[in-house]
């Protein structure tokens, strides 16, 4: 969500500024903005995209060797140019990512001493802060520290001031940032991918860091101003692993990236390999060991995918399972017991809400914790005792897809993991089920070939305003996750139904221009649905039935079938999420929508 780099160097860091925030374009954002020191400061500010932004710069002739650079994703006032970032006070730049909880009472007190704000977000309050602080503190660093320290809230920032124009000061506490050690200079961003094109050496910040960088040379602080040692990494993420290529969206090219992301992510349990605690770190034998049950905490996509697993873990390994939205958990009251084992569930492993959420489990003194996330150096993934890193490769469409179906193959192995150690996994089912895992991408490949049909089935109801989804046990979690993709890409109003529950209530929504899509594999539920079918068909309602071999549901009048290639067992969800993917997708090109970036939404959700 929004993002920032940061740059001085002995060359032109105009082109840098820009690249960096083309690459973090997919976080999502809804204007950009730059400013740098060159003969003083200079500021421009687009409502566009980033392209807008290299277009003002270029016929500005733009170039400096320090600035900051930030794309915004509102929370604090209307996306509008006044309010994109840097915001300014006297000759110093902010950019900043995340929220002020307390910028009015620091805003009234700041009035109340004769500063004037141009914008209505939060993050203008920082840049008068510090400049405030000046007066008492001429050091930028010092006077950037203590403004830091009267904040509450979430943030990343970039700080230049026009009179001290030899480095650049940074700074995370709930937000994203990390700095990159390069050739020609010193860097910041919100993540690797924005500075690959200068430096493959970063360095992840910790909560409340504060950092200076110079040409050659930076230095990190704890918020008491005490020096900090921050490791430096090697980033292995590949340059052109975010470039679109031969597709038309990256939300495309990541649907059909299914079958090499989850065989990447399965990787492990390649040829002879067996499930076993290691997969989920070192000291998993002793994590997990006790564990009477799990607690999954996620948001959106991530929680739907703990939804399934809730079916696997209570069916195959018999250990209860509670899924709680991540938001609402940390904030209400709950019971902790210390046999849970809490699954954080986040793509990015930088979402604001899971994370928080994390902490107030480990407040609770939950001390058995498990981040599944795709990107091995997040916030999450810091935080826990244990970890599986889904290989799902960068996922830029905002809409998640390959990350949702590699994060419920890691929820399988956690399932047959756990199922193994309370006893309830023979050597002949866990071959089994190892089986049906290696076997995943190729199946998930002939699902694939289906798209020509669903592209049809797009065409047809794209121009509707609402629909439908149904399914029943573990497949109910798939109808949701089918609604969710539709309304965020589409925007067509969707709901999910477990499908029992339409006769108390969504059946009387249905009539002919309620397209109901049902999830109906040949599982143990098939019989009931079919009766929840025929309730819709008698009211008009027009069906399209995702089936699968063995359902025996005939097309007729109103009532469409596609048949999907294998019957799958308990990974059936993996593959019929599959279709309802592709389904939006096709709906929102006939619509015309910005696929890969919905409007109002963004990608890593690092705010509240
Ligand atoms: N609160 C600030 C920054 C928003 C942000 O972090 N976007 O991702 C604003 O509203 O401008």
């Amino acid at each position: 969500m929004c993002g920032i780099v940061t740059a001085i160097a002995t060359n032109n860091v105009v082109p840098v500024l820009l690249e960096g925030l083309r690459k973090l374009e997919y976080r999502g954002y809804d204007s950009a903005g730059v400013a740098v020191l060159a003969n003083g400061l200079t500021r421009l500010r687009s409502t566009g995209r980033v392209a807008e932004l290299a277009a003002l710069a270029d016929a500005r002739q733009l170039s400096a060797n320090i600035g900051i650079a930030h794309t915004r994703w509102a929370t604090h006032g209307v996306p509008c140019e006044r309010n994109a970032h840097p915001h300014i006070s006297g000759g110093l730049a902010v950019v900043h990512n995340g929220i002020i909880e307390n910028f009015e009472a620091i805003k009234s007190s700041l009035q109340a001493r004769g500063y004037v704000f141009e914008s209505d977000t939060d993050t203008e309050a920082i840049a008068h802060l510090v400049h405030s602080k000046l007066a008492t503190t001429p050091d930028l660093f010092e006077a950037v520290r203590l403004a830091l320290n009267e904040l509450v809230g979430a943030y990343a920032i970039g700080v230049v001031a026009e009179a001290d124009p030899f480095r650049a000061i940074v700074a995370r506490r709930g937000s994203p940032l990390l700095l990159g050690v390069g050739e020609e200079g010193m860097y910041a961003a919100s993540d690797t991918a924005a500075l690959l094109q200068v430096t493959r050496k970063v360095i992840y910040l910790e909560d409340g860091d504060v950092a200076e960088l110079r040409l050659n040379a930076y230095r990190i602080v704890r918020p008491d101003g005490t020096p900090a040692e921050r490791e430096m990494h090697i980033s292995s993420l590949s340059a052109d692993a975010v470039e679109l290529g031969q597709f038309r969206h990256y939300m495309q090219k990541e649907i059909f990236e299914q079958p090499q992301a989850l065989g990447n992510t399965l990787e492990i349990i390649a040829g002879g390999g067996s499930v076993s605690p290691q997969l989920f770190g070192s000291r998993a034998p002793e994590v997990l060991d006790g564990v009477r049950r799990v607690l999954v905490l996620a948001c959106g996509t991530s929680y739907h995918a703990g939804l399934v697993a809730r079916y696997w873990l209570e069916s195959v390994a018999k250990v209860p399972c509670s899924v709680e939205i991540a938001s609402e958990y940390r904030y209400r009251e709950s019971v902790p017991e210390s046999d849970t084992l809490v699954v954080v569930i986040s793509q990015s492993g930088e979402t604001a809400d899971t994370l928080a959420a994390l902490k107030h489990a480990h407040g609770l003194g939950m001390g058995r914790t498990l981040a599944i996330c795709n990107v091995p150096e997040s916030a999450i993934v810091r935080e826990t005792a244990l970890r599986f890193i889904t290989r799902a490769g960068p996922e830029i469409g905002v809409a998640s897809t390959k990350a949702f179906t590699t994060q419920l193959a890691a929820l399988a192995l956690l399932t047959l993991t756990l199922a193994k150690l309370n006893g309830r996994l023979s050597e002949a089912e866990e071959a089994r089920h190892l089986g049906a895992l290696r076997h995943l991408p190729v199946a998930v490949q002939k699902v694939l070939e289906l798209e020509p049909e669903i592209e049809k089935w797009a065409q047809r109801f794209a121009a509707k305003h609402h629909a439908l989804f149904l399914g029943r046990g573990r497949h109910w979690p798939i109808a949701m996750e089918g609604a969710l993709k539709l309304k965020e890409i589409s925007y067509i109003h969707a709901e999910a139904y477990a499908a029992g529950e339409l006769k108390h209530g969504p059946l009387a929504l249905v009539d002919k221009d309620m397209p109901v899509i049902a999830v109906a594999p040949a599982d143990e539920l098939l019989e009931k649905l079919k009766s929840n079918l025929q309730e819709v068909r008698a009211r008009g309602g027009e069906l399209y039935v995702f089936a699968d071999a063995g359902s025996e549901i005939a097309e007729s009048e109103g009532l469409h079938i596609l048949h999907m290639p294998e019957h799958y067992g308990m990974l059936s969800p993996v593959l019929h999420v599959i279709p309802l993917q592709l389904l939006s997708y096709h709906a929102a090109l006939v619509k015309g929508t910005d696929v890969d970036k919905p409007r109002n939404l963004a990608k890593s959700v690092t705010v509240e």
